[in-house]
């Protein structure tokens, strides 16, 4: 197979371990901490974890190691979207294992937890692992987002483990993928089936963070590529001098991606869902504060600018969040069918107009007619809308297209707006993971092998001090109980770790309030350029903005 000089390269790049992981296997040992409470609702989550609740954080540290020798045959799954140095997880994972015994034996399920379902495996051998070593993406066993949630599931995926043998399960993912193995860890203790099971903490939403977890894998490399991208675009812009770009970037909920983008690249404007929902804007708030810089920026003759909006940020906006909700009842059942034999767009627009609330409406009637019927076409199975798939840089460049309108019709804007519109998404899914990343999964599949052969279960494989350099980083394993509170999903109380949005008091947020201002309206960008992969530390080993200010660096 043909792969290309920086796959060859990179083939090569040995990833550094935490310091306490690199005098080899034997030299490991544990040393146990202070039994854990979880984050809140102690008392609930205790009573559906009686066997993983509670018990102790850990770390390893250099000493004489004390596991029980025994084969280890480990199962590992990658769950939900891709994320930056998943291969890498399972390059550590494996050495680690072969490094203790070659006796033991790596499965990979394939296409994500279906996979130990439909009991569809590889078992890995050097051979096969090595040509994944450093690279990008799931494709080493495939992912899915099936979710491992129910009894019936769990049962089956006893039945496969006792098949092979299993003793241990490595499932790599975001939050929901972690709460389920806290779950199925519970599960197989109180079914005494000898399984593990470890979790690793994936996506590049970075929403999976807390007092334990620094950051999520893959957020890094993501964050890095897009604005590698929006500085390119800003450059461009600043060339030019005749576009407005609207940048959408992924994130599902959280604007950590959108806000760590603004922070690298200073681009003229971001969005944060969590304060448009804090200071519960409405759309034409939110387009008259964008309309407020695109102006501002026109009297200084610059009619040219960069806007970033994270993908999720409609949902916050709760105008509307209530027109979906009402347009979800409107063609609730048998009602979509009545509404999908209307034969023109007039007709259904009337039929919307009937069955929506004055309020809801007034929103709707003020949406671009592409986006309207967006909201329409685009429904999920169940038939509900389905809002990742709003074009939100066109519905919000539309808005502040009429609102500078209006300005222009009353004389207060005289400027000229031309807008382009990306969505950065998939593009930094699957990049080559960063030195970072690289480094990061690696230890924490590694990691995740300590954690079984000193027999943990329900543990999240934790690696901190994680802006300092590779050999301070510290590696141990927090219960997955320790994060989790009791939230409503689904009209039921359900124990759940819960997703990290951006907090509006935290420094990388303040660090941004206090300088937006200043980058809406003069042209301060920064150009981050392209991830360096070999050359002198500064460039190869930056660490995000986000994580620094949360460090205080
Ligand atoms: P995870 O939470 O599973 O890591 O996925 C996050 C994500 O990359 C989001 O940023 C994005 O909204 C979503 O996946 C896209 O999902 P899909 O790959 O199914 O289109």
């Amino acid at each position: 197979m043909k792969i290309s000089p920086l796959q060859a390269a990179r083939l090569k790049y040995e990833p550094k371990l935490p310091g306490m992981l690199r005098n080899g296997i034997a030299a490991i040992c544990v040393k146990e901490g202070e039994a854990t409470q979880s984050v809140a609702d102690q008392e609930k989550i205790a009573a559906l974890f009686p066997n993983t609740y509670g018990k102790k954080e850990i770390t390893f540290e250099k000493g004489e190691n004390t596991s029980e020798a025994k084969k280890q045959v480990v199962g590992v799954i990658l769950s939900g979207g891709q994320a930056p140095g998943g291969h890498n997880v399972v390059c550590g994972l494996y050495d680690a294992l072969k490094a203790t015994n070659p006796e033991n034996v790596l499965y990979g399920f394939k296409g994500g937890p279906s996979g130990l379902l439909e009991d569809d495996y590889l078992i890995f051998d050097d051979e096969y692992i090595n040509q994944f070593r450093n690279t990008g993406g799931f494709d080493i066993i495939g992912s899915g987002r099936t979710k491992l949630e129910t009894e019936e599931q769990f049962a089956v995926a006893a039945e496969v483990c006792k098949k092979h043998g299993v003793t241990a399960i490595v499932i790599i993912g975001g939050d929901d993928s972690n709460t389920n193995a806290a779950v199925l860890a519970e599960y197989f203790a109180a079914h005494e089936t000898g399984v593990q099971v470890i979790g690793c903490p994936k996506t590049i939403d970075g929403d999976l963070k807390n007092e334990d977890i620094e950051c999520s894998f893959g957020f890094d490399t993501a964050t890095k590529t897009y604005s590698e991208l929006i500085g390119n675009i800003e450059r461009d812009a600043n060339s030019a001098k005749k576009y407005w770009h609207f940048v959408k970037v992924m994130g599902r909920s959280a604007s950590h991606v959108a806000l760590e983008c603004a922070l690298e690249t200073q681009a003229n404007i971001c969005l944060v869902s969590e304060e448009v929902a804090e200071k519960k804007m409405s759309l034409a708030q939110i387009a008259d504060y964008i309309a407020d810089a695109v102006a501002k920026r026109a009297e200084k003759g610059m009619n040219f600018g960069v806007a970033i909006i994270p993908e999720g940020v409609v949902e916050f906006v709760p105008e509307f969040s209530v027109l979906i909700k009402e347009i979800n009842e409107l063609l609730a059942g048998a009602k979509a069918e009545e509404f999908n034999a209307l034969a023109s767009w007039k007709e259904k627009y009337d039929f919307i107009e009937k069955g929506l609330t004055a309020e809801s409406f007034a929103v709707f009637a003020n949406l671009p007619e592409t986006v309207q019927q967006q909201l329409f076409l685009d429904r999920d199975p169940h038939g509900n809308v389905q809002v990742s798939l709003i074009e939100s840089e066109k519905l919000f460049s539309a808005l502040v297209k009429a609102n500078l309108e209006e300005r222009k019709k009353n004389g207060t804007y005289k400027g000229k707006f031309s807008a382009l519109h990306h969505f950065f998404g998939y593009e930094g899914r699957c990049a080559f993971p960063s030195n970072f990343d690289a480094d990061y999964c690696y230890s924490l599949g590694y990691n995740a092998f300590m954690l079984i052969q000193y027999g943990y279960n329900g543990y999240l494989s934790k690696i901190s001090n994680l802006s300092k350099p590779a050999e301070e980083w510290v590696a141990g394993g927090m219960p997955i109980t320790k994060m989790m509170n009791m939230e409503r999903r689904h009209g039921e109380d359900k124990p759940v770790i819960r997703k990290a949005l951006v907090e509006l008091d935290g420094k990388p947020f303040k660090y941004f309030e206090a300088n937006r201002d200043t980058w809406a309206v003069e042209t301060c960008y920064t150009y981050p350029g392209a991830i360096q992969y070999y050359g002198p530390d500064e460039v190869c080993n930056l660490t995000t903005r986000t994580l620094a200010l949360e460090k205080g660096e």
